[in-house]
């Protein structure tokens, strides 16, 4: 079994990024411990903050993100990062190749239930000659993405990671702290007969959705003309595990629950990445009215629609949505 660092030369990584992503490796190691001791590390439960967003943070949220964020400003791998967890940019090392965009740990409200979670990264480029404390260098297309992954806190802790060469599929090893290669690389079926999606929203939304899974519901006697199953894991790390692992559809659609936000996951930290580890499995990832990777974002926490997984499945979906 291959150890990550050879593998990521083979496919031409630069010293550089190489060290970068096993900067944010390290903190992740870290992170899984914390995870994997539960009540034991004191730190499940909530804090009294809430983050830009509104929402309710974590203990675990609190402390992963200040993992991360010490880790990459203090190894001088960093030009800039932007985080969940942070209102605002935050500037590092002026000299630096790379900007990170990261959700220390996305589906937290599943550590006080012992279920999964994980820490999603992407990897940009900072524009030549720009400004470390200017916001405006995070407002690049996915498709300018570097390197994409997340790390799943599971029964095992896997790494899924693109440097844009196809997506590969990393375990680590506790007994010495590293990432082995235990899939080279991972292809997502184009037909499933499996979907993801918060069905608790269905009132709130759009007609082309609800017509979508109202298609997959009525089963083989309905249009589809077979059965789907369904599973929602409230953590996107563990849906799109699941559907790089054995193909589906995950889906967070627009809704009106809320008129002033009717958008779910963050473009920057959360559907950027995915769609880049999705696209580089062979799957497909849009919103229903762009591809994910084309959008040009407006500001750090925006937040977008989301379809991906399998291609034929997209597709289909896409084809609701005209
Ligand atoms: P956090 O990063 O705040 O924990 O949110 C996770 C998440 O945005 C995403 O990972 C899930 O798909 C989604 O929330 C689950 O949301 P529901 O509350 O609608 O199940
Ligand atoms: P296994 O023990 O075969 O994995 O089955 C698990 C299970 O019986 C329950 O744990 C779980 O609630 C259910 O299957 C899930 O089934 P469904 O496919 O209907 O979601």
């Amino acid at each position: 079994m291959r150890r990550l660092p050879p593998v990521l030369i083979e496919d031409g990584c630069s010293r550089e990024l190489l060290s970068l992503i096993r900067t944010i490796l390290a903190a992740c190691k870290e992170i899984s411990f914390r995870v994997g001791q539960g009540a034991l590390s004191g730190v499940l439960g909530s804090t009294l903050d809430e983050n830009i967003q509104g929402e309710t943070q974590k203990k675990l949220d609190v402390l992963s993100n200040q993992l991360l964020k010490d880790i990459l400003l203090e190894s001088g791998y960093v030009k800039a990062i932007a985080s969940e967890e942070e209102d605002f940019t935050v500037a590092g090392n002026p000299d630096a190749e790379y900007i990170v965009a990261f959700d220390p740990l996305d589906g937290s409200s599943n550590t006080d239930i012992n279920s999964l979670v994980g820490t999603i990264f992407s990897i940009m480029r900072a524009p030549k000659g720009s400004d470390a404390a200017d916001p405006a260098i995070f407002m690049q297309p996915g498709h300018q993405q570097v390197a994409a992954g997340y790390v799943l806190y599971g029964p095992c802790t896997t790494l899924a990671l693109t440097i844009g060469k196809g997506t590969r599929i990393f375990t680590l090893d506790k007994t010495h702290g590293s990432f082995m290669l235990t899939q080279e690389f991972a292809k997502i079926p184009e037909d499933t007969k499996e979907f993801a999606i918060n069905a608790s929203n269905q009132r709130h939304w759009q007609p082309a959705m609800q017509n979508y899974i109202s298609d997959l519901l009525a089963g083989e006697t309905g249009p589809r003309g077979k059965n789907f199953n369904m599973r929602w894991i409230a953590a996107m790390v563990g849906d799109v595990h699941r559907v790089l692992c054995r193909g589906g559809l995950f889906t967070y659609p627009a809704d009106t629950k809320d008129p002033n936000k009717p958008f779910k996951l963050r473009l920057l930290y959360e559907a950027n990445p995915m769609a880049m580890l999705v696209e580089q499995a062979g799957g497909m990832a849009h919103t229903g009215d762009e591809r994910i990777l084309d959008i040009d974002p407006q500001e750090i926490h925006q937040r977008v629609s989301v379809i991906l997984g399998s291609k034929n499945e997209v597709e289909t979906c896409l084809g609701y949505h005209k």
